[in-house]
């Protein structure tokens, strides 16, 4: 998978070096490009941003080092993979799409991905209306706050999506029993010692009865499920849930009733 970043703080991406996605880059699974958006301007002092027209507080990203850096990705990354055809531009900010599970599954299929990070108040619109004559633009959003620029939010995502290219994580299983993957959340892990500071190892977990450690993790997850997102819940449905599971629920809401909001 080919990944371009553009931004004017190409070392916020460094991290990408390190731990697992640095491993995929060594063994080439993750062919990662960071561009400076920068050495797209032309005047001395390589000036990025402008007031914005109609006034208003703070500055916008003007469009033409961001329409040259992204006819440079373009014609990179045709130049060096002409299988390639053009990469799904993908635009962090607080006023996209939710980036979930589901959608990092989707892009890990992908061949091809750029990330536009901007700063300020954001990206002449118009930068977007171009680049969708050409590719597939998404904004995206990691949720509800905001941030002072897309490379974290690039970060958290590559991390995201990298991990689940095939080959990247030595252990597939350990892709599959993830919360966000079924619909729940993931139940608590413990390992040795058995007793630690005066806190023991839920005693299930000792038992060796692979049958009664598959429930009570179920039950936690259900548990947990309920306690902190209710939401994930209601989306699961009737469905999603058997006769076990609503009596485990039923028994977690009487032991504690809901807080009324
Ligand atoms: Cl993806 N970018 C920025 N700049 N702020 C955010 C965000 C992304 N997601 C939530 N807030």
């Amino acid at each position: 998978m080919r990944l371009d970043v553009i931004t004017i703080f190409p070392d916020y991406l460094a991290p990408l070096d390190l731990s697992l996605i640095g491993k995929a880059r060594r063994d080439r699974l993750i062919d990662l490009h960071v561009h400076d958006l920068r050495d797209f301007t032309h005047d001395r002092h390589r000036t990025v941003d402008d007031t914005p027209y109609g006034g208003g507080a703070g500055m916008v990203m003007r469009p033409e080092p961001w329409g040259e850096a992204l006819d440079h990705v373009l014609a990179a990354g045709a130049a060096d993979d002409a299988s390639a055809a053009v990469p799904h531009l993908l635009v962090p900010g607080p006023s996209g799409v939710p980036f979930t599970q589901a959608m990092a599954r989707r892009l890990a299929l992908e061949p091809w991905l750029a990330f536009a990070c901007g700063r300020y108040e954001g990206i002449d619109e118009r930068v977007y209306d171009e680049a969708r004559r050409h590719l597939p633009v998404t904004s995206v959003s990691l949720g509800d706050y905001v941030l002072n620029g897309g490379e974290v939010a690039v970060l958290a995502m590559v991390e995201a999506i990298a991990r689940l290219v095939p080959g990247v994580v030595g252990n597939a299983e350990s892709l599959v029993e993830e919360s966000h993957e079924d619909g729940l959340l993931e139940y608590p892990v413990y390992t040795k010692p058995a007793e630690w500071r005066g806190h023991p190892v839920p005693e299930v977990l000792l038992s060796g009865h692979h049958g009664k450690v598959a429930r009570w993790r179920r039950d936690e997850r259900l548990r947990r499920t309920a306690e902190r997102r209710p939401d994930m819940l209601a989306a699961l449905g009737e469905d999603g849930l058997d006769a076990a599971d609503h009596e485990v629920l039923r028994r977690f809401r009487a032991e504690r009733p809901a807080v009324a909001d």
